[in-house]
C-alpha cells in the first residue's frame, strides 16, 4: 500500500436543481467524504491505497463500501456496524460557489469508530497516512482514534500528511482550534488552505502563515490559495505556484482533497516540490469542473491533457 487512510464516508444527496434545499424535489445519489475523495483520487492515478472506516450494515452502506471498492480503493479495513446507520448529507447549491452542505451524521457508522479500529500491521506496510481534520470532529471515540493512528505511522516512519480540514459545523471552535492545531504540530507535511490558517493563527499574510506553520512543527507547508494555486514552504526554501483558471466552475465540493491526492501523488512518483504541487493544483482544478465530490477527479490521461492544454495561469 503506498497510502492508508480512515474516516467517514456519507451517502450524499445531490439536488437537481438550483436555490434553497426546501426547494428541491429531485436528487441524485452519489458518495462523498474527504478521505475516500482522496484515496479515489490516488487510485485513478494509479497508487495503491486503503481506507479505514465504518459504514452501517444496511443497504446505503453497502452501496458506499461497494462504490468505493469498486474505484479500486482497498477496503479490507471498512466494518459495516449492525448497531448504527450509515451517515448522509446533503449539497444546497446556491449557486456554483455558494454551496451548503447538511449533514445527518450524528451518531453514525463511522461516527463510533475507536483506536480499535486501527489495524497496525495494515499501517505498517505504507509510506504515507493521510488525516483530515473532519474525522476528531466527529467523536471523542473518533479523536482518539486520530491520534492514536499518528502515533502508529510515527513508530512505523510513515509520512502523515494533515489537511485540517476545517468544519465548523461539526465542532465548537474552541476546541476545533486547539484540536486541529495538536494534529498539525505532529504532521509532517500540513496542507491548510489560507482561511483554515487563519483561524488558527489568526495571521492572514501567506508568506507569516507559511512559516508559522514551520515553526508549530511541520516539515513542508502547502498553502491553498484556491484559484490562485498553492505556495509552499520547506525549511530550507519556499515557492508560489500558480493555480489555473477554470472557465466554469460547477461544484467546489472536494477540490482540497483533489488537491491532497495530486500532491501525493506527485510525491509518491518521486517528483520535486514544484512540480507536485503543480499537479495537486490541476486536479483541484480539473474536480470542480465536474458536479459530485470524486466523480471529476482525473486519470493520467485526463491529467496530461489537461498540462497540455493552454490553460492560463492566475497569478
Ligand atoms: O472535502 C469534501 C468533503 O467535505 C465532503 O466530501 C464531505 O467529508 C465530507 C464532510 O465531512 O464534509
Amino acid at each position: 500500500m503506498d497510502v492508508v487512510t480512515f474516516g467517514e464516508t456519507m451517502v450524499l444527496f445531490t439536488p437537481e436543481t438550483t436555490g434553497f434545499m426546501r426547494y428541491a424535489h429531485t436528487y441524485s445519489r452519489k458518495f462523498g467524504g474527504s478521505e475516500t475523495n482522496f484515496a479515489i483520487g490516488l487510485a485513478r492515478l494509479g497508487h495503491r491505497v486503503g481506507w479505514i472506516s465504518r459504514v452501517g450494515d444496511d443497504e446505503l452502506g453497502k452501496a458506499l463500501l461497494a462504490f468505493v471498492r469498486g474505484e479500486g480503493v482497498d477496503v479490507s479495513r471498512v466494518r459495516l456496524d449492525p448497531d448504527a446507520p450509515t451517515g448522509i448529507y446533503f449539497k444546497e447549491i446556491r449557486s456554483a460557489n455558494d454551496v451548503n452542505v447538511y449533514y445527518y451524521r450524528k451518531g453514525s457508522a463511522a461516527s463510533r469508530m475507536t483506536p480499535g479500529d486501527l489495524d497496525e500491521e495494515y499501517l505498517a506496510q505504507a509510506k504515507y497516512l493521510f488525516v483530515s481534520g473532519i474525522t476528531p470532529a466527529l467523536s471523542d471515540t473518533c479523536r482518539a482514534m486520530t491520534q492514536a493512528a499518528i502515533t502508529l505511522a510515527k513508530k512505523h516512519g510513515l509520512t502523515v500528511v494533515f489537511d485540517p480540514n476545517l468544519r465548523k459545523k461539526l465542532w465548537p471552535e474552541e476546541q476545533a482550534r486547539e484540536t486541529l492545531l495538536a494534529l498539525a504540530a505532529q504532521a509532517d507535511i500540513v496542507l491548510p488552505g489560507l482561511s483554515e490558517g487563519e483561524f488558527l493563527f489568526g495571521e492572514s499574510d501567506p508568506l507569516k502563515l507559511g512559516r508559522r506553520f514551520l515553526e508549530h512543527g511541520a516539515q513542508t507547508v502547502v498553502l491553498k490559495l484556491g484559484e490562485g494555486g498553492a505556495h509552499y514552504f520547506t525549511r530550507e526554501t519556499d515557492e508560489y505556484i500558480p493555480g489555473y483558471r477554470v472557465d466554469r466552475v460547477v461544484d467546489p465540493v472536494g477540490a482540497g482533497d483533489g488537491f491532497a491526492a495530486g500532491f501525493v501523488s506527485g510525491l509518491l512518483d518521486g517528483l520535486p516540490m514544484a512540480d507536485a504541487v503543480r499537479r495537486a493544483n490541476a486536479v483541484g482544478a480539473i474536480v470542480t469542473m465536474v458536479n459530485g465530490d470524486v466523480e471529476g477527479l482525473p486519470e493520467r490521461a485526463d491529467l496530461k491533457r489537461f498540462a497540455e492544454e493552454p490553460n492560463e495561469e492566475v497569478i
